[in-house]
Order: C-alpha cells, then sequence, then structure tokens
C-alpha cells in the first residue's frame, strides 16, 4: 500500500495511526500542500477532493476520507480490532469521528493554515493565485485557499478557531466517564479520530488539558502517547516540523542559487 499524506495533516495521522496500531506495512509518500501536489491531475485520479490522506491499493484501487480508509483496514485486518463488537457502540463510533469531521477539523484548519500555508500562499501573485484556485475541486477549499491568500484570518478569528476546537474536550471528558477510551471498553477509532486534535490542543493550550480541567482526557492523553503506535505515527510538533522544512526550503534555495 502506498498512502498519500501529509505529516502535520490530522487527517493523514489518523490513517498513520491506524496502520500502526494494525502494524501494517506501507510505503509514505508525503505530499507538499504548499507546492498544492494534491491538486494535481494524478493525485485528484486518487481523491477527487483534493485533500490528504489517499491510500493506494496494492491492486491499484484508490481510497480516501481518512475515515473511510481507516473502516477498511480494520474490515481487511481485523486484529487487533479498531471498533467495538457490539453494533449500538460501533454507531456511536461513527457519529463521534463524524462530529470530529465537522465541529474539530474546520477549526483547526483556521489555526494550522495560518501558520502552515499562510507565509507561502500571501506571496503568490494575482495570476498565480488564479491558476492555483483554478485547480482546487471543491468551493469550499477554494475559498479557504483564497482566504489564506489574500485576507489571513484575524487574531479575533483564530482566537474563536480555538475556542470552538476547545469543545471537543468538554465532549470527551463526558465520553471518558464509563472508562479508559471513548466508545466501549476498548481503544477503537474513535480515540484514533481525537488523537490529532488533542495533540493539537497539547501544543496551543496545555492548561487546556490540566488535570483541574479536565482530568479523564488528561489521563487519555498520557494513555495514548505511552502506546507503541503513538510514537510510530509521528505526529511531531507543529513548530519543530515548520522549523524544519524552512530551513530545509533555505537550503535548498541556497543550493540552487550557488549552482546556476
Ligand atoms: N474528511 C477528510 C478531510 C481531509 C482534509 O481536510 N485534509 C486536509 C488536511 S487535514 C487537507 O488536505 N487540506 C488541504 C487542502 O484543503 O487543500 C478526511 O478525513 O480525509
Amino acid at each position: 500500500m502506498k498512502l498519500y499524506h501529509g505529516w502535520l495533516s490530522s487527517a493523514s495521522r489518523r490513517v498513520r495511526l491506524c496502520l500502526a496500531e494494525k502494524g501494517l506495512p506501507y510505503e509514505s509518500i508525503p505530499i507538499d500542500m504548499g507546492r498544492q501536489e494534491h491538486h494535481s491531475p494524478a493525485y485528484l485520479a486518487m481523491n477527487p477532493n483534493g485533500v490528504v490522506p489517499a491510500l493506494r491499493l496494492d491492486d491499484g484501487h484508490s481510497l480516501y476520507e481518512s475515515s473511510t480508509i481507516c473502516e477498511y483496514l480494520d474490515d481487511l485486518h481485523p486484529l487487533p480490532s479498531l471498533r467495538p463488537a457490539d453494533a449500538y457502540e460501533r454507531a456511536v463510533m461513527r457519529n463521534f469521528v463524524r462530529w470530529t469531521d465537522e465541529k474539530s477539523l474546520p477549526h483547526l484548519l483556521v489555526l494550522n493554515w495560518s501558520i502552515a500555508l499562510q507565509p507561502g500562499a500571501s506571496q503568490w501573485s494575482d495570476a498565480q493565485l488564479q491558476d492555483k484556485l483554478s485547480r482546487i475541486p471543491t468551493a469550499e477549499r477554494r475559498e479557504a485557499w483564497l482566504r489564506i491568500a489574500r485576507q489571513p484570518y484575524t487574531a479575533e478569528e483564530k482566537a474563536a478557531a480555538l475556542d470552538k476546537l476547545l469543545a471537543l474536550l468538554d465532549k470527551m471528558e463526558a465520553m471518558l466517564e464509563g472508562g479508559d477510551w471513548l466508545v466501549g471498553a476498548g481503544y477503537s477509532l474513535a480515540d484514533i479520530a481525537a488523537v490529532p486534535f488533542v495533540a493539537r490542543i497539547a501544543e496551543l493550550a496545555p492548561d487546556a488539558l490540566s488535570t483541574t480541567r479536565c482530568a479523564r482526557v488528561a489521563g487519555w492523553w498520557a494513555r495514548i502517547q505511552q502506546r507503541p503506535a503513538f510514537a510510530q505515527a509521528r505526529l511531531e510538533r507543529f513548530d519543530a516540523a515548520l522549523r524544519q522544512r524552512d530551513s530545509a526550503a533555505t537550503t535548498a534555495t541556497a543550493t540552487a542559487a550557488a549552482q546556476s
């Protein structure tokens, strides 16, 4: 299998966590979103929504949507199981995953894009921007790229986005009343869905994860980080990853200048 993904992308992180929990080998193909590699015709043939991740299967088929990919992997390799056996609990798990897709990801996008993509996108000329927008398949993402390139999110918008992102912790605190994991007795795709968001909250607002504010989530987060799959999935800190990306870009530019 080949996983086309972004190191910093929450949806990609979910799939890497799932693959690691299953112990499945795969080829990692990082996508450079700043260069819009995910809007190329070849990538759109795998994921017509023009977002990461996409999974290319050995038989040539492709899959997209992180939650769908994770369920597919769990169907194909049932052990260790990452879904509750009980049908009701599976349904609750799916609703939670969907909730994070709808209520957490859009707010995290505002925060992440502002630091990861806005500096580059704001440098594009109008002609470059129009060209890039014309390759984006959905109106929603065209709007997001236009915002980041020409009308950066304000401090108030970012504060509001963080506030809305933190609602996840309250939801999780209630769900963890019954046990160690979010749905049912075991670790599941519900936990995997939440990990990338909580990892980012731990970087952006560490106090929100204190034992006084949400003791159960704090305990859950400690358990998550002890799982071997957590290290294997490489959820690097955003600031460190961006520093590394920027210094690699500076070196590449300097090398190209020296060779010309
Ligand atoms: N519902 C999708 C969301 C995928 C998604 O939004 N991916 C983001 C990164 S987390 C992306 O590719 N953004 C780039 C863009 O919108 O151009 C999934 O779970 O796979």
